[in-house]
Protein backbone atom coordinates (compact mmCIF):
# COMPACT_ATOMS: atom_id res chain seq x y z
CA UNK A 1 0.00 0.00 0.00
CA UNK A 2 1.75 3.68 -1.02
CA UNK A 3 -1.12 6.05 0.15
CA UNK A 4 -0.96 9.38 -1.28
CA UNK A 5 0.27 11.71 1.40
CA UNK A 6 2.13 14.93 1.40
CA UNK A 7 3.92 17.01 -1.23
CA UNK A 8 6.29 15.05 -3.91
CA UNK A 9 8.11 15.75 -7.24
CA UNK A 10 5.51 16.73 -9.75
CA UNK A 11 7.06 18.38 -12.44
CA UNK A 12 5.98 21.51 -13.45
CA UNK A 13 2.52 20.52 -15.19
CA UNK A 14 -0.41 22.52 -13.96
CA UNK A 15 -2.48 19.38 -13.30
CA UNK A 16 -4.77 18.20 -10.60
CA UNK A 17 -5.15 14.48 -9.47
CA UNK A 18 -0.77 14.06 -9.80
CA UNK A 19 -0.83 10.21 -9.42
CA UNK A 20 -2.85 8.61 -12.48
CA UNK A 21 -3.41 4.53 -12.64
CA UNK A 22 -0.46 3.46 -14.78
CA UNK A 23 1.78 5.90 -13.71
CA UNK A 24 5.55 4.45 -12.66
CA UNK A 25 6.85 5.76 -9.26
CA UNK A 26 9.57 5.21 -7.10
CA UNK A 27 8.82 4.65 -3.44
CA UNK A 28 10.20 4.37 -0.31
CA UNK A 29 9.25 1.48 1.95
CA UNK A 30 7.79 3.29 5.87
CA UNK A 31 6.82 0.00 7.56
CA UNK A 32 7.71 -3.55 6.33
CA UNK A 33 5.76 -7.31 7.82
CA UNK A 34 2.76 -8.17 7.13
CA UNK A 35 1.00 -5.52 5.53
CA UNK A 36 4.28 -3.16 4.27
CA UNK A 37 3.49 0.17 3.77
CA UNK A 38 5.47 2.83 1.24
CA UNK A 39 5.12 6.12 0.90
CA UNK A 40 5.48 7.48 -3.15
CA UNK A 41 8.64 9.61 -3.43
CA UNK A 42 8.49 10.48 -7.49
CA UNK A 43 6.52 10.10 -10.98
CA UNK A 44 8.17 8.50 -13.32
CA UNK A 45 8.18 10.42 -16.99
CA UNK A 46 5.55 9.31 -18.67
CA UNK A 47 5.05 8.39 -21.88
CA UNK A 48 1.46 9.30 -22.68
CA UNK A 49 -1.14 10.52 -20.42
CA UNK A 50 -4.90 9.88 -21.53
CA UNK A 51 -7.03 13.40 -20.28
CA UNK A 52 -10.04 15.81 -20.45
CA UNK A 53 -10.59 18.90 -19.16
CA UNK A 54 -11.17 18.66 -15.21
CA UNK A 55 -15.30 18.16 -14.77
CA UNK A 56 -14.89 20.99 -12.16
CA UNK A 57 -11.82 23.21 -13.07
CA UNK A 58 -12.51 23.12 -17.38
CA UNK A 59 -9.27 25.02 -18.06
CA UNK A 60 -6.98 22.40 -16.07
CA UNK A 61 -6.80 19.14 -17.22
CA UNK A 62 -7.38 15.98 -15.55
CA UNK A 63 -4.96 13.00 -16.21
CA UNK A 64 -7.10 9.51 -16.32
CA UNK A 65 -4.29 7.48 -17.33
CA UNK A 66 -0.64 7.19 -18.00
CA UNK A 67 1.53 5.28 -20.04
CA UNK A 68 -1.38 3.95 -22.29
CA UNK A 69 0.03 2.27 -25.85
CA UNK A 70 -3.28 1.67 -27.80
CA UNK A 71 -6.76 3.32 -27.52
CA UNK A 72 -9.40 0.62 -28.40
CA UNK A 73 -12.52 2.15 -29.60
CA UNK A 74 -15.48 -0.12 -29.97
CA UNK A 75 -18.48 0.12 -31.62
CA UNK A 76 -21.55 -2.40 -31.84
CA UNK A 77 -22.40 -3.51 -35.11
CA UNK A 78 -26.07 -2.00 -35.00
CA UNK A 79 -26.72 1.04 -35.83
CA UNK A 80 -23.12 1.95 -36.42
CA UNK A 81 -24.11 5.02 -38.29
CA UNK A 82 -25.04 6.16 -34.69
CA UNK A 83 -21.34 5.93 -33.06
CA UNK A 84 -19.32 7.39 -35.90
CA UNK A 85 -19.45 11.01 -34.29
CA UNK A 86 -17.80 8.96 -30.84
CA UNK A 87 -15.56 7.10 -33.08
CA UNK A 88 -14.34 10.13 -35.16
CA UNK A 89 -14.11 12.06 -31.44
CA UNK A 90 -12.02 9.39 -29.93
CA UNK A 91 -9.72 8.87 -33.16
CA UNK A 92 -8.84 12.62 -32.44
CA UNK A 93 -8.07 12.48 -29.12
CA UNK A 94 -5.98 9.74 -29.77
CA UNK A 95 -3.52 10.48 -32.60
CA UNK A 96 -3.36 14.03 -30.87
CA UNK A 97 -2.30 12.02 -27.32
CA UNK A 98 0.35 10.14 -28.95
CA UNK A 99 -1.76 6.81 -28.81
CA UNK A 100 -2.69 4.06 -31.60
CA UNK A 101 -5.84 3.59 -32.00
CA UNK A 102 -7.70 0.68 -33.08
CA UNK A 103 -11.75 -0.03 -33.95
CA UNK A 104 -13.29 -3.04 -32.97
CA UNK A 105 -16.68 -3.75 -34.19
CA UNK A 106 -18.22 -5.90 -31.96
CA UNK A 107 -21.66 -7.58 -31.77
CA UNK A 108 -21.16 -9.39 -35.30
CA UNK A 109 -23.42 -12.10 -34.09
CA UNK A 110 -26.33 -9.83 -34.90
CA UNK A 111 -25.27 -8.73 -38.77
CA UNK A 112 -23.55 -9.86 -41.64
CA UNK A 113 -19.92 -9.04 -42.01
CA UNK A 114 -20.23 -7.55 -45.77
CA UNK A 115 -22.84 -5.14 -44.54
CA UNK A 116 -20.70 -4.27 -41.18
CA UNK A 117 -17.66 -3.66 -43.60
CA UNK A 118 -19.56 -1.45 -46.26
CA UNK A 119 -20.48 0.65 -43.43
CA UNK A 120 -16.78 1.38 -42.19
CA UNK A 121 -15.62 1.71 -45.58
CA UNK A 122 -14.74 5.25 -44.60
CA UNK A 123 -12.13 3.76 -41.75
CA UNK A 124 -9.83 1.92 -44.17
CA UNK A 125 -6.56 3.84 -42.96
CA UNK A 126 -7.06 2.32 -39.49
CA UNK A 127 -6.95 -1.10 -38.09
CA UNK A 128 -11.10 -2.52 -37.65
CA UNK A 129 -11.59 -5.82 -36.00
CA UNK A 130 -14.81 -7.63 -36.50
CA UNK A 131 -15.61 -9.52 -33.18
CA UNK A 132 -18.14 -11.40 -31.19
CA UNK A 133 -17.07 -11.60 -27.61
CA UNK A 134 -20.69 -13.63 -27.04
CA UNK A 135 -19.67 -15.93 -29.51
CA UNK A 136 -15.97 -16.10 -28.94
CA UNK A 137 -14.97 -14.61 -32.71
CA UNK A 138 -12.09 -12.75 -31.94
CA UNK A 139 -10.16 -12.66 -35.01
CA UNK A 140 -6.31 -11.33 -34.87
CA UNK A 141 -7.37 -8.79 -31.77
CA UNK A 142 -5.47 -11.10 -29.33
CA UNK A 143 -2.18 -11.30 -30.68
CA UNK A 144 -2.34 -7.15 -30.15
CA UNK A 145 -1.78 -6.35 -26.95
CA UNK A 146 1.16 -8.20 -26.08
CA UNK A 147 3.32 -5.97 -23.91
CA UNK A 148 1.46 -2.50 -24.62
CA UNK A 149 -0.84 -1.05 -22.35
CA UNK A 150 -4.46 -0.74 -23.87
CA UNK A 151 -8.05 1.46 -23.29
CA UNK A 152 -11.18 0.30 -24.32
CA UNK A 153 -13.18 3.32 -25.16
CA UNK A 154 -16.51 3.42 -26.42
CA UNK A 155 -20.23 4.26 -25.70
CA UNK A 156 -22.04 2.21 -22.96
CA UNK A 157 -23.54 -1.09 -23.73
CA UNK A 158 -21.48 -2.32 -26.51
CA UNK A 159 -19.42 -4.87 -25.10
CA UNK A 160 -15.85 -3.60 -23.71
CA UNK A 161 -16.02 -5.72 -20.94
CA UNK A 162 -17.20 -8.44 -22.33
CA UNK A 163 -14.58 -8.42 -25.18
CA UNK A 164 -12.17 -7.52 -22.07
CA UNK A 165 -13.40 -10.88 -20.32
CA UNK A 166 -12.99 -12.72 -23.65
CA UNK A 167 -9.14 -11.72 -24.00
CA UNK A 168 -8.08 -12.50 -20.80
CA UNK A 169 -10.41 -15.42 -18.85
CA UNK A 170 -10.83 -14.88 -15.38
CA UNK A 171 -10.55 -11.29 -15.66
CA UNK A 172 -13.97 -11.71 -14.38
CA UNK A 173 -15.41 -7.88 -15.20
CA UNK A 174 -19.21 -7.44 -14.82
CA UNK A 175 -21.13 -7.03 -17.78
CA UNK A 176 -24.09 -4.56 -17.51
CA UNK A 177 -27.39 -5.70 -18.85
CA UNK A 178 -28.94 -3.39 -21.66
CA UNK A 179 -32.18 -1.86 -20.24
CA UNK A 180 -35.37 -1.17 -22.09
CA UNK A 181 -33.65 2.23 -23.91
CA UNK A 182 -30.96 -0.22 -25.07
CA UNK A 183 -28.15 1.74 -23.37
CA UNK A 184 -25.80 -0.52 -20.79
CA UNK A 185 -25.36 0.19 -17.47
CA UNK A 186 -21.90 1.80 -15.92
CA UNK A 187 -20.48 -1.50 -13.80
CA UNK A 188 -16.78 0.62 -13.39
CA UNK A 189 -15.92 2.59 -10.52
CA UNK A 190 -12.85 2.53 -10.02
CA UNK A 191 -9.55 3.02 -11.87
CA UNK A 192 -7.58 -0.02 -12.16
CA UNK A 193 -4.99 -2.15 -13.84
CA UNK A 194 -5.76 -5.26 -14.96
CA UNK A 195 -3.13 -8.17 -17.17
CA UNK A 196 -5.16 -8.84 -20.45
CA UNK A 197 -3.49 -10.54 -23.05
CA UNK A 198 0.31 -10.40 -22.16
CA UNK A 199 -0.34 -6.73 -21.66
CA UNK A 200 -2.39 -4.88 -19.60
CA UNK A 201 -5.47 -3.06 -19.86
CA UNK A 202 -6.48 -0.13 -17.54
CA UNK A 203 -10.34 0.63 -17.18
CA UNK A 204 -11.42 3.56 -15.70
CA UNK A 205 -14.61 5.33 -14.69
CA UNK A 206 -14.45 8.91 -16.58
CA UNK A 207 -12.77 7.34 -20.13
CA UNK A 208 -16.30 7.32 -21.37
CA UNK A 209 -16.17 11.23 -21.38
CA UNK A 210 -12.44 12.15 -21.86
CA UNK A 211 -11.28 13.84 -24.97
CA UNK A 212 -8.94 16.09 -26.84
CA UNK A 213 -8.11 19.05 -24.46
CA UNK A 214 -7.01 22.75 -25.77
CA UNK A 215 -6.35 21.82 -29.89
CA UNK A 216 -6.77 25.24 -31.71
CA UNK A 217 -9.36 24.30 -34.16
CA UNK A 218 -6.92 24.33 -37.52
CA UNK A 219 -5.33 21.38 -35.33
CA UNK A 220 -8.26 19.23 -35.60
CA UNK A 221 -7.76 17.75 -39.35
CA UNK A 222 -4.11 17.34 -38.65
CA UNK A 223 -5.65 14.13 -36.75
CA UNK A 224 -7.25 12.83 -39.94
CA UNK A 225 -4.18 10.94 -41.28
CA UNK A 226 -6.76 10.13 -44.57
CA UNK A 227 -7.04 13.77 -45.03
CA UNK A 228 -2.84 14.76 -45.15
CA UNK A 229 -2.96 14.25 -49.12
CA UNK A 230 -5.81 16.70 -49.65
CA UNK A 231 -4.78 18.76 -46.57
CA UNK A 232 -1.79 19.89 -47.99
CA UNK A 233 -4.00 21.16 -51.46
CA UNK A 234 -5.41 23.81 -49.23
CA UNK A 235 -4.02 27.04 -50.02
CA UNK A 236 -3.63 28.41 -46.31
CA UNK A 237 -1.79 26.62 -43.89
CA UNK A 238 -4.40 26.97 -40.70
CA UNK A 239 -7.52 26.09 -43.20
CA UNK A 240 -10.24 24.43 -40.96
CA UNK A 241 -11.93 23.31 -44.49
CA UNK A 242 -15.14 25.02 -44.03
CA UNK A 243 -15.19 28.33 -45.80
CA UNK A 244 -11.76 29.00 -46.94
CA UNK A 245 -11.15 29.66 -50.25
CA UNK A 246 -8.96 27.15 -52.30
CA UNK A 247 -9.48 24.23 -49.57
CA UNK A 248 -8.24 20.66 -50.96
CA UNK A 249 -10.29 18.52 -48.34
CA UNK A 250 -13.36 20.45 -49.52
CA UNK A 251 -13.05 19.31 -53.19
CA UNK A 252 -11.95 15.89 -52.33
CA UNK A 253 -15.35 15.33 -51.12
CA UNK A 254 -17.38 17.14 -53.40
CA UNK A 255 -15.16 14.94 -55.64
CA UNK A 256 -16.27 11.91 -53.54
CA UNK A 257 -12.47 10.66 -52.90
CA UNK A 258 -13.16 11.94 -49.05
CA UNK A 259 -16.09 10.34 -47.20
CA UNK A 260 -18.97 12.78 -46.79
CA UNK A 261 -20.35 11.91 -43.48
CA UNK A 262 -17.09 11.48 -41.57
CA UNK A 263 -16.71 15.42 -43.31
CA UNK A 264 -20.31 16.46 -42.18
CA UNK A 265 -19.03 15.09 -38.28
CA UNK A 266 -15.84 16.96 -38.56
CA UNK A 267 -17.85 19.96 -39.09
CA UNK A 268 -20.15 19.14 -35.89
CA UNK A 269 -16.73 18.19 -33.89
CA UNK A 270 -15.36 21.71 -34.99
CA UNK A 271 -18.84 23.59 -33.80
CA UNK A 272 -18.52 21.66 -30.53
CA UNK A 273 -15.44 22.43 -29.79
CA UNK A 274 -15.48 26.21 -30.59
CA UNK A 275 -18.60 26.12 -28.24
CA UNK A 276 -16.64 24.85 -25.65
CA UNK A 277 -13.62 27.10 -25.59
CA UNK A 278 -16.07 30.04 -25.93
CA UNK A 279 -18.07 28.96 -22.82
CA UNK A 280 -14.61 28.44 -20.92
CA UNK A 281 -13.15 31.85 -22.26
CA UNK A 282 -9.95 30.61 -24.10
N1 LIG B 1 -25.14 -10.23 -29.18
C1 LIG B 1 -24.04 -9.84 -28.53
N2 LIG B 1 -24.14 -9.27 -27.32
C2 LIG B 1 -23.01 -8.88 -26.70
C3 LIG B 1 -21.73 -9.05 -27.29
N3 LIG B 1 -20.80 -8.55 -26.45
C4 LIG B 1 -21.47 -8.09 -25.37
N4 LIG B 1 -22.80 -8.30 -25.51
C5 LIG B 1 -23.85 -7.93 -24.55
O1 LIG B 1 -23.99 -6.51 -24.49
C6 LIG B 1 -24.30 -6.07 -23.19
C7 LIG B 1 -23.30 -5.03 -22.70
O2 LIG B 1 -22.01 -5.60 -22.59
P1 LIG B 1 -20.86 -4.95 -21.69
O3 LIG B 1 -19.64 -5.78 -21.95
O4 LIG B 1 -21.31 -4.80 -20.31
O5 LIG B 1 -20.75 -3.52 -22.37
P2 LIG B 1 -19.76 -2.31 -21.97
O6 LIG B 1 -19.31 -1.68 -23.24
O7 LIG B 1 -18.71 -2.80 -21.05
O8 LIG B 1 -20.76 -1.32 -21.23
P3 LIG B 1 -20.41 -0.22 -20.11
O9 LIG B 1 -19.56 -0.88 -19.06
O10 LIG B 1 -21.75 0.20 -19.62
O11 LIG B 1 -19.70 0.91 -20.81
C8 LIG B 1 -24.30 -7.34 -22.32
O12 LIG B 1 -25.64 -7.76 -22.18
C9 LIG B 1 -23.50 -8.34 -23.14
O13 LIG B 1 -23.88 -9.66 -22.87
C10 LIG B 1 -21.66 -9.67 -28.61
O14 LIG B 1 -20.60 -9.87 -29.20
N5 LIG B 1 -22.85 -10.04 -29.16
MG1 LIG C 1 -18.18 -2.22 -19.03
ZN1 LIG D 1 -8.80 23.27 -46.30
Amino acid sequence: MCPVRGKFKQGKRKQRSPIAVGDDVSFTLIQAGDQPEGQISEIGERRTELYRSHPRFPRQRQVLAANIDLLVIVIGAERIDEQLLTVDRLLISAYSQGLTPMIVVNKLDLRPLAEVQADMAAYSHCEVFYTSAETGVLGDLPGRFRGKTSVFAGQSGVGKSSLMNALQPGLGLRVGVVDREGEGKHTTTHASLLPMAGGYVIDTPGVRDFGFWNLELHEISLYYPDWKAAREQCKFATCTHRHEPHCGVKAAVESHELDQGRYQRYLTILRETWNQQESVGY
